[in-house]
């Protein structure tokens, strides 16, 4: 088959298409994206489900109803989308699949753009369900193969870890023959998907009882390898995915003279890991992410112990991403790794772009709160969010998607005034719209502005889908339609907006305002397009 030169976003997608998938699923989110864009550029996915979710939660159950069908379908989100979908990705475990059930998530240590730093190995251990973490972009193609096997195998969905620096890096990928997409078949067993808890019980007892077969999954697994030959044994060595590759790096193509254990599949090989830790006089363990492994290893620290090092040490920093230079230094060699970043790409703090709607609709609402002072405005997780820094210097708080609105009801549940919640469209359809119903249930005293660019812009503009229907949304779920109120946010309009804003402000109720004008990214790339 051909190569080609791929992210390992797009490589992880090529490989699930030729690994014969019928759906996926997904929320934008960095560095998770360019999967699903992989997937709906792509010929070869016509006629496979292919549309954005409205949330990770709504992904992965999409994804566990596929698999109900008997169809080999994968969720795909950044790592904070885990915590959305963490109720059904939990339950998943218990269910269990039918059809292959991966769900890939991405890291992203170092926060290049997140809110947190989270490593969803945790996750994956919490759920008791396998993992892989390829270290390369040929592993990321091949594990989708070998992930919907394991996943039929046991009848389990299977974890696939990414981090940002693999996930957006290119590298030749070697495809296989593509195999063809299961026919639909319902589970042999129609409880499967029946967690009551008399059945629930017994399915957490046969999760159990699976563990040892994972453990020996891992120990046979191709994408793990113990080189336990090198001569020095003063370290031995444990990497788990991209670490594997960074060390590699360190010695560019020679030998190494420590023994490594690569792990790029979980549960840990226990015996493997034992053999290491037995035959050597320390460890060194280089993962991508939170000290899992690390924290597995040293347990409770009984005397006599050898020494473990590794994040939890001060050996490698306790947070960020790891690099072939950290991991040069944890390994005692000299810290001479990469030229230093030219001043012209440092210390550029991002911005909204020229012409961006959210900075009219920004300057206006700042000009309605001059006499409240500042203090007032919940925001959300969006372009819009950049309307923090000067010159706007206009919102007070950004949490998790969906909180603007549900913060700004629990401010003025206890009498805040005003009380001013600022969402993009794709985070309204996101989490937005629970939240406002709580605030129509109890007539809270809130003005929720939603600002409709037309796309889901800090992403690269992706579809949505609540778009070109917020107004009978808010209608439908019980917004007064006088209390809707729509602008189009331009500074010719400004005074016209400023109105609107300290007119709602004044209503006690439940207000929401629609600034409504199209990212100027989103429509320069139509006008290309349109030539
Ligand atoms: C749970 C979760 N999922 C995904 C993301 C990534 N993300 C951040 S903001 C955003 C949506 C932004 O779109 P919108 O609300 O329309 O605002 P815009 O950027 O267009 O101004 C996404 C997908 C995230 N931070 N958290
Ligand atoms: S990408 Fe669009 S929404 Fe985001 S800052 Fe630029 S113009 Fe505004």
């Amino acid at each position: 088959m051909d190569a080609l030169m791929l992210l390992g976003d797009e490589a992880l997608a090529q490989g699930a298409l030729d690994a014969g998938i019928s759906g996926f699923y997904a929320y934008p989110g960095t560095p998770s994206t360019e999967i699903m864009e992989y997937v709906q550029r792509s010929k070869q996915a016509e006629g496979i489900h292919r549309t954005w979710s409205s949330n990770e939660k709504t992904a992965m159950e999409s994804a566990i109803g596929m698999s109900f069908a008997g169809k080999r379908t994968m969720a795909m989100m950044k790592h904070v989308g885990l915590n959305v979908a963490a109720d059904p990705f939990m339950n998943s475990a218990f269910t269990g699949a039918n059809g292959g059930l991966l769900v890939a998530v991405a890291d992203d240590p170092s926060m290049h753009s997140s809110q947190n730093e989270q490593d969803s190995r945790f996750y994956g251990k919490f759920a008791m369900i396998p993992i892989l973490e390829p270290s390369n972009q040929q592993e990321c193609y091949d594990m989708a193969f070998y992930g919907f096997e394991l996943s039929e195998k046991y009848k389990v969905p299977v974890l696939i870890r990414l981090t940002t620096r693999l996930s957006h890096s290119r590298a030749g990928v070697v495809r296989r023959a593509p195999i063809s997409q299961n026919g639909l078949k319902t589970p042999d067993d129609l409880f499967q998907f029946m967690l009551l808890p008399a059945i629930a019980r017994k399915k957490y007892q046969h999760l159990i009882e699976l563990q040892n077969d994972f453990v020996c999954e891992s120990a046979k697994s191709p994408f793990n390898s113990f080189q336990f030959e090198a001569k020095d044994l003063s370290k031995g060595i444990i990497c788990t995915g991209l670490a594997y590759n960074y060390l590699n790096e360190v010695f560019q193509g020679k030998e190494i003279p420590y023994p490594v254990v690569k792990i790029c599949q979980y549960p840990l090989p226990n015996e493997q890991i034992h053999e290491l830790y037995n035959k050597c006089d320390s460890l060194l363990i280089l993962e991508e992410g939170m000290p899992l492994v690390e924290e597995q290893l040293k347990g409770l620290a009984f005397t006599g112990m050898k020494p473990i090092h590794g994040r939890l040490d001060g050996t490698l920093t306790r947070d960020g991403e790891l690099n072939p230079n950290k991991v040069a230094k944890a390994l005692g060699l000299p810290d001479t790794y990469g030229k230093p970043i030219p001043a012209v790409v440092t210390g550029r703090p991002p911005m909204l772009c020229v012409g961006c709607p959210h900075s009219d609709s920004y300057l206006a609402l700042n000009e309605a709160l001059t006499e409240y002072g500042r203090g007032h405005v919940f925001s959300d997780i969006g372009c819009y969010t950049l309307g923090f820094m000067p010159p706007y210097n206009a919102i007070n708080s950004c949490v998790d998607m969906g909180a603007s609105i549900t913060m700004a009801k629990g401010a003025a549940d206890s009498g805040h005034f005003p009380a001013i919640a600022v969402i993009g469209d794709s985070t309204f359809a996101h989490s937005g719209l629970t939240g406002l119903l709580d605030c129509i249930f109890d007539k809270s005293n809130v003005v929720i502005v939603i600002l409709d660019n037309s796309t889901t812009g800090m992403t690269g503009g992706q579809d949505y889908t609540a778009f070109g229907k917020l107004e009978d949304i808010c209608a439908g779920l019980g917004v007064e339609k006088e209390h809707i109120r729509v602008f189009v946010p331009f500074k010719k309009n400004f005074p016209e907006m400023v109105q609107i804003y300290k007119e709602e402000i004044a209503y006690n109720g439940v207000s929401v305002i629609i600034p409504r004008r199209e990212c100027v990214q989103t429509l320069k790339r139509k006008h290309k397009m349109e030539g």
